[in-house]
């Protein structure tokens, strides 16, 4: 078996999360971390037990020794960083969001793409294991032809206290995670043709929109509203579980609260499915959902270097999300439907 020898960078709020999920591969090991933060370098390293520590990552790409490089850090250091790693030749995981812009996220695929070496994006929520039972009813034909769904999260949930720089962004809810929801929709419904959106700032006291909704024309004649709101006091909190609505030619599917999944067909009955993910021993409620896919796309990036494929959400697929995130910015403040093909060519 191989063993892959992986580095990080950035050991964030987040980066906790990755390193959980890398100790429990028996195929993957982090053998080098950096962080231009020495605290927080220090309390990575010795939770994780890692010698090989730097504050630049040019330093730790100068001494190499690992077979891909995992970028941690938030959205403004992506491109240098990713840049860097292709320099050096090394196949790179890069979190989301992607880019600081359309322009930067193709220039980042373009240096991978130049140097020869795979780059996936981590866009962890389509591994969401209730996510994936929903995309395997749907492929089943359990519902016939699909024409119309809903891709939902709507939360009143504090996540400024565990990413207080989501506060001050002019961008917030669709490039943090509106991002997730959009890519959610291409993995059910497929690439998206036109984008219609409205955004709100409920929130006085942060910089960027926290409510959105979107409406998405797809190439294959599916229609679908994806909607996201961090300004939603329900009864319950329901954070972070994305809610589905699918109707089909001949059914239904929902995933609604607490992982319950229900797939009616009009002949067939109705199926009723518990998909509530598994609770890590690391992980802890309610942010095991999210933890679990952190687990599965660390995996998916091992099995597919090692068998040398695309990885499901790599760079060149990841711009077809990003550009949903341009295209709604665009859409909200010109008020017009933005076509995808002039901003993808
Ligand atoms: P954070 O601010 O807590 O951590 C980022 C770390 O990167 C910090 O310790 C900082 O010192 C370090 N850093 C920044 N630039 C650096 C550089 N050039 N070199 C070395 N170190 C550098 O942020 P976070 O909340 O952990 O978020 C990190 C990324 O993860 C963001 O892009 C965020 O959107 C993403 N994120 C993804 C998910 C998900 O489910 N996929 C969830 C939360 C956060
Ligand atoms: O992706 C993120 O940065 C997180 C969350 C998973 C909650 O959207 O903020």
């Amino acid at each position: 078996m191989t063993k892959f020898k992986g580095a990080l960078i950035g050991c964030g709020f987040f980066a906790v999360n990755q390193m959980h999920g890398w100790q429990d591969l028996d195929n993957a090991e982090i053998v080098a971390i950096c962080d231009r933060d020495p605290e927080r370098l220090r309390i990575v390293g010795d939770q994780f037990g890692v010698a090989r520590r730097y504050e630049s990552a040019e330093a730790m790409f100068a001494d190499g020794g690992f077979d891909f490089v995992d970028i941690a850090t938030t959205v403004a250091s992506h491109r240098p960083l990713v840049e860097l790693a292709a320099r050096h030749k090394v196949p790179t995981i890069c979190q989301k969001p992607f880019a600081l812009n359309l322009d930067d996220a193709k220039a980042m695929v373009k240096a991978a793409d130049d140097a020869g070496v795979p780059l996936m994006v981590h866009e962890n929520f389509r591994w969401q294991t209730p996510l994936m039972a929903v995309k395997e009813a749907l492929d089943s034909g359990a519902i016939g032809k699909p024409f119309w769904g809903r891709v939902s999260f709507r939360s009143g949930y504090d996540i400024f206290a565990g990413q207080p720089y989501l506060a001050k962004g002019k961008r917030f809810i669709v490039e943090d995670l509106g991002i997730h929801v959009l890519d959610i929709a291409r993995y059910l419904f497929g690439d998206v043709d036109r984008l219609t959106a409205r955004t709100v700032r409920v929130r006085p006291d942060i910089a960027g929109e926290d409510v959105a909704t979107m409406l998405l024309d797809h190439a294959n004649g599916i229609t679908s509203v994806v909607d996201c709101s961090y300004s939603t006091f329900l009864p319950e909190e329901q954070f972070p579980e994305t809610f589905i609505e699918i109707d089909g030619s001949d059914g239904t599917i929902r995933l609604t609260k607490d992982y319950k999944l229900v797939i009616h067909g009009r002949s067939s009955g109705t199926t009723r499915r518990d998909v509530e993910p598994e609770l890590l021993p690391w992980a802890a409620k309610p942010w095991h959902n999210i933890q679990e896919s952190v687990a599965i796309i660390e995996k998916h990036w091992i099995e597919s270097l090692a068998a040398g494929t695309e990885p499901a959400t790599s760079g060149h697929d990841n711009l077809k999300t990003f550009a949903l995130v341009d295209a709604a910015y665009l859409s909200a403040e010109t008020g017009k439907t933005v076509d995808l093909k002039d901003l993808l060519g």
